[in-house]
């Protein structure tokens, strides 16, 4: 039985409605890969693998591990399924071409590093092959070497450009369906499928570049994020969001709850992206789930 060379499934030709399937006999892609590939269309996929198998699986295999996530969605429920790996490891932030030119990379890296207890973090590109020379030294010591990391996180986009490869890349969830064994000049590497439990809302496509948003709040107007509103009697802050997400100012008068966030501090909104404090500020706000760090773009004496 082969295996679809972009997402990793079993191939099979009976049943339509099922993971795998091709009308052509011997295709070396799914159908759903091949309209993934060729026509950006995306065949809902319901057999996803949970969590927790992703990880027993990363854990049995025993072998190095590249963990892979981007700044907007860098935050505590996926950090923590990076140091629920048993394997050495490492942090790679990827996607840093749409990050802000003027976000110092060494800030981002000893930020990080502090912040989420990472022993070290690699930053990689695959539109400009930033970092790829200090991974392919990791996979060439190690000889054995595992992708893993939220889905969309770039993993299967790392391994095409690093080790000329074919897997298939989406902006949809869940492409990597299985784990997918390769080699590359005597290396062995598998790409995982993505974590895919930490997403509650919309993924976001990374097209342009993320240029913080600077906006000046006052009592009268509030600033909303989506749906979130959040209130404050004055203060500047710098929005760190995808180009999609809605951002607005206006008057509104409903009372929310307080959250108190100190100074140089991000308020992150999972999946989303994050706000940058740079004052000691109390704002009210219908966030529920959020977190509050210390600030991963600024400098911290
Ligand atoms: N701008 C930018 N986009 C990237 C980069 N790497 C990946 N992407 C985009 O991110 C999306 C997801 O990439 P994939 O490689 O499919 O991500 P994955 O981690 O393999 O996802 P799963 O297989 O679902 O776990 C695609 O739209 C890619 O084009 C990068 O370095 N820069
Ligand atoms: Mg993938």
């Amino acid at each position: 039985m082969s295996k679809c060379l972009g997402c990793g499934v079993t191939i099979q030709y009976e049943n339509k409605e099922q993971k795998g399937y091709s009308p052509k006999k011997d295709s070396k892609y799914c159908l759903r890969c091949f309209k993934m590939q060729n026509y950006h269309e995306n065949i809902k996929n319901e057999s996803v693998i949970s969590d927790q198998e992703i990880l027993n699986k990363i854990n049995r295999k025993k072998i190095f591990t590249f963990f892979l996530v981007d700044l907007l969605n860098l935050n505590n429920k996926v950090i923590s399924l990076y140091h629920k790996i048993n394997n050495n490891k490492i942090l790679i932030l990827t996607k840093i071409d749409i990050l802000p030119s003027n976000l110092p990379h060494d800030i981002l890296i000893h930020n990080i590093k502090k912040i989420y207890d990472i022993n070290d973090v690699i930053l990689f590109s695959k539109e400009n092959g930033v970092g790829q020379k200090e991974i392919l030294n990791i996979c060439q010591k190690e000889g054995k070497v595992l992708f893993a990391g939220p889905t969309s996180s770039g993993k299967s986009s790392l391994i095409n450009y690093l080790f000329n490869k074919e897997l298939t890349v989406s902006e949809y969830q869940n492409t990597t369906m299985e784990f997918i064994p390769l080699t590359y000049q005597g290396i062995k590497i598998y790409d995982a499928p993505g974590f895919n439990e930490m997403y509650p809302i919309k993924e976001y496509i990374y097209k342009k570049k993320v240029n913080p948003k600077v906006v000046m709040l006052t009592k009268e107007y509030s600033l909303y994020i989506n749906d979130y509103v959040i209130k404050t009697a004055k203060a500047s802050l710098s929005l760190y969001f995808h180009n999609e997400v809605k951002i607005k100012t206006k008057k509104d008068n409903t009372l929310y709850q307080k959250i108190d966030i100190p100074a140089k501090s991000d308020l992150v909104i999972p999946s989303l992206g994050f706000i940058y404090f740079k004052d000691k500020t109390s704002i009210t706000s219908n966030i529920v789930n959020y977190e509050i760090r210390e600030s991963v773009v600024c400098y911290h004496e």
